[in-house]
């Protein structure tokens, strides 16, 4: 693409920031479906009925939950959750394993915890996920990509900002149709830097900073 073409195009401003800042993040929490798996799991690891779990276990534990959590990572959450327990204890019961999984969850964007619910479809592979950050901006990027083909294209990022709750939004703040479709078209152009019709994976990362992980 040269340079005159480049000049030409539409100067899109980012989506306002205002706007954006008013989408509340739903207070996350367990649904019923996470509680019951991970109870199922603490039967399991239970065996004496004893009512708790060693901590030793737990990494197995999360495995079995597809909580893949590296060493190190596992070494954060457990300093977290010590300062909230106020002591650095050996086992733990459900209660505390209920809010050691949500400690894990929180640290994902509000977009992925409804993926992870399997709310939108259940192309999200759970033990792909809770790794770090790139899988999980993967995960709603594959997640994303209904026809995948490896790229999002234009309907497909509507349906993601759908999702986000942005025709709401903008349509109530503008009381127009028409805002939201500007606003699609205004990221669309914004993200798809290589103005090429497709927006690939790297061309996403910034997205989900932007929109995502707000
Ligand atoms: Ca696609
Ligand atoms: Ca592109």
């Amino acid at each position: 693409m040269d340079l005159k073409l480049i000049n030409s195009l539409p100067i899109v401003s980012r989506p306002r920031k205002g706007l954006l800042e008013k989408i509340e993040r739903s207070a996350p929490q367990l649904s019923e479906k996470e509680q019951e798996l991970i109870k199922a799991t603490f039967k399991t690891f239970d065996i004496d009925n004893a009512g708790s779990i060693q901590l030793d276990e737990l990494k197995i534990l999360l495995l079995n939950l597809n909580i893949k959590v590296d060493d190190e990572i596992l070494e954060d959450y457990l300093t977290k959750f010590y300062e909230v327990q106020r002591s650095q204890v050996e086992n733990i019961d459900l209660t505390q394993l209920f809010d050691f999984v949500l400690l894990i969850l929180k640290n994902q964007s509000n977009l992925f915890r409804k993926l992870y619910n399997g709310e939108k479809n259940d192309q999200v592979k759970l033990a792909e996920i809770v790794e770090n950050t790139h899988n999980d901006i993967k995960a709603i990027f594959n997640a994303y990509d209904l026809n995948q083909n490896g790229f999002i294209e234009y309907e497909e990022l509507r349906e993601l900002l759908i999702d986000l709750g942005h025709d709401t939004l903008y349509i109530d703040q503008a009381n127009s149709e028409e805002a939201f479709e500007d606003h699609v078209q205004e990221t669309w152009f914004e993200f798809d830097t290589n103005q090429d019709g497709y927006i690939s994976f790297e061309e996403f990362i910034p997205i989900h900073t932007a929109l995502i992980d707000i």
